[in-house]
């Protein structure tokens, strides 16, 4: 299968780091192209960042749209713009946030959540709730290591995390973790070793479960909250966006 990874932000060595991580775990038919938006932040870590990841990755899934991919993920933990790309992709789309949630469920009654600045804590906090997770989040932990940190990674920042995740574990009486940032992907088994609980990284799960929904003949419906856009006129440096979706 043919699977688009999508990193909101504009940095080049993540969307590397990202695609990585997806074709470590990817099945040995399953080829992966990762881009990111033309335009938008290098890191999204605040609403402003997110609103423009959000219309990156709409930009993205429908300059994709005509390519011929059998399914998507959206590789930032905010899930930015995951709705547009349902809207204008035919395949599954898999945001890293949604499918960590559901793997941790799997594997846990109880997952904490270990991510990046506190300030996006509330993000998270808002796709919990919004994918009805509130039973088994357990808690959403900053750590206040900026995204761009985490491109070249050291042990000072990996031993930050691990102290972090230790404290959320206690804390929230928790039994699993799960990393809130797609740039913590290569982390995933050092901490999975140091901790010695389950720890999930949303871009191999996300990948995984888009292997299975593809499997399984499954893409997103069409029947209503889901179909294409309505053609109109748009203005302004989006003015191509407003064209039919053939999708
Ligand atoms: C992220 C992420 O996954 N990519 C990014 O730019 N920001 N998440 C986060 N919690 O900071």
């Amino acid at each position: 299968m043919k699977l688009l990874v999508i990193n909101p932000n504009t940095s080049l060595a993540m969307t590397e780091g990202i695609a990585a991580a997806a074709r470590e775990v990817a099945a040995p038919g399953t080829e992966i192209v990762a881009r990111c938006p033309g335009f938008g932040p290098v890191s999204i870590e605040s609403h402003f960042d997110d609103a423009f990841g959000a219309a990156g990755v709409a930009e993205q899934a429908k300059q994709a749209a005509d390519e011929g991919f059998d399914a998507a993920v959206i590789a930032c933990f905010g899930d930015p713009g995951l709705d547009a790309a349902r809207e204008v992709l035919a395949g599954p789309v898999l945001g890293v946030a949604e499918a960590a949630f559901h793997a941790a469920s799997f594997v846990a009654t109880g997952f904490s959540v270990v991510t990046t600045m506190k300030r996006t804590c509330v993000i998270a906090e808002h796709l919990v709730q919004r994918y009805g997770f509130e039973r088994r989040c357990r808690g959403v932990h900053g750590t206040d290591i900026p995204v761009l940190a985490l491109e070249a990674c050291g042990e000072e920042t990996v031993a930050q995390i691990e102290a972090a995740a230790r404290a959320a574990l206690a804390a929230d009486r928790s039994e699993a973790i799960v990393l809130g940032c797609a740039g913590m992907a290569a982390l995933t088994r050092t901490l999975r070793r140091r901790l010695g609980v389950p720890v999930i990284d949303g871009v191999a799960a996300a990948v995984k479960f888009a292997e299975s929904l593809a499997a399984l003949g499954l893409a997103t419906s069409k029947a209503g909250d889901y179909a294409s856009p309505l053609p109109k006129r748009w203005a302004g440096w989006a003015s191509a966006f407003g064209a039919a979706s053939t999708t």
